[in-house]
């Protein structure tokens, strides 16, 4: 019978129609969704973090309540995302709970520290530009709610990455010092943003079997050569280098040929050893621990309503 199950769920999937929360699944589509999804909003909400360190560093009131709209926005996704993982049977406590104990993982990009105003453009050009590609991919995922999360999400995000490519182009045609800011902002985030799409075809673990289920409609490579090309433009555009001597075009293939990505960086600050690992998780549980009195608030206020509606 459970052949039967999976046979006609895998048509359904090859006719392109959506899974929707009521509907019979594979446990292993369900395990690896809430997976994916949950590291993804775990990723939207760590991400807040180094942004957030310069709202109040911003250098004009206009670029403050800009930063502090893409912050909010940023919060904004990750809640989209943590309720469409809800729709898969998994409370939000398990889900912080993981992400606390360091069983599911988030970005790696947002252990990364940052240093300078100019990094608030790299992140906004690169990381989120980065996002946008492996996102506008996901809008045709075949589960329907993260489908649709990704939609809005997509629209937000083009707003927070030309925020950032704005900054760039500010400093750029600004003073000496701060086209060194802008370009040294990029070269430091440049190869991780580069990592954000995961390990290489061959060795993703997850890849052939989301690719079957159409949970991923692109691979990670696929995804990474579209950001590559469409990079290198913008950044002649305003005069920048992208930080790799092996990048040039190749005819033949119609793409940007690039260096090979240090793996071993990778692995190590996905592990728990990036610049930032601990102080992130830290900074979030202390946050949730001083937020409980307001979930407490709320659960007792529900719990007042619905004993009033029952009397
Ligand atoms: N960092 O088998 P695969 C944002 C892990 S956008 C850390 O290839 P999969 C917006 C992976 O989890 C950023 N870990 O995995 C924003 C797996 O480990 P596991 C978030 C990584 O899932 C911008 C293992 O390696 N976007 O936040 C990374 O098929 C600016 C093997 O990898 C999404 O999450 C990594 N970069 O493909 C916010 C998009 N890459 O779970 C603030 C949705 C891989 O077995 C400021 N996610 N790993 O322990 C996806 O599309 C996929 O999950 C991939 C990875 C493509 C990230």
């Amino acid at each position: 019978e459970l052949e039967g199950l999976n046979a006609h769920f895998q048509e359904r999937i090859d006719a392109e129609e959506k899974i929707e929360p009521k509907d019979w699944m594979p446990e292993k589509y369900r395990k690896n969704l809430i997976r994916q999804i949950s590291q993804h909003a775990h990723s939207e909400v760590i991400g807040m973090q180094p942004e957030g360190n310069w709202i109040t560093r911003a250098p004009t009131l206009h670029r403050k309540a800009v930063l502090l709209a893409k912050v909010q926005d940023e919060a904004g996704h990750g809640l989209y995302l943590y309720s469409s993982a809800e729709t898969m049977g998994i409370t939000r406590e398990e889900l912080i709970e993981s992400l606390h104990d360091g069983s599911a993982k988030y970005a790696q990009i947002f252990n990364y520290p940052t240093l300078s105003w100019a990094d608030m453009g790299a992140i906004g050009w690169l990381v989120d530009g980065a996002a946008i590609v492996n996102q506008v991919s996901l809008q045709r995922t075949s589960y329907g709610p993260y489908a649709r999360s990704m939609v809005r999400i997509c629209k937000e995000e083009s707003f927070h990455q030309r925020q950032g490519y704005h900054i760039l182009m500010t400093l750029m045609e600004g003073s000496t010092e701060q086209k060194a800011m802008a370009q040294d902002a990029v070269n430091r985030f440049w190869w991780p943003s580069l990592m954000m799409f995961g390990p290489h075809d061959a060795d993703s673990a997850h890849s052939a079997q989301s690719m079957k289920w159409k949970v991923k409609r692109q691979t990670n490579d696929e995804l990474r050569q579209k950001f590559v090309d469409q990079s290198v433009e913008q950044a002649e555009a305003i005069g920048l280098t992208l930080p790799d001597p092996d990048l040039v075009w190749n005819e033949e293939r119609g793409h940007f040929d690039f260096g090979e990505i240090d793996w071993a960086e990778f692995d190590r600050v996905v592990s728990g050893s990036g610049h930032c690992n601990r102080e992130r998780v830290a900074h979030h549980r202390r946050a949730h621990d001083e937020g409980s009195w307001v979930r407490d608030a709320i659960c007792a206020y529900e719990e007042k309503k619905r004993s009033r509606e029952v009397a």
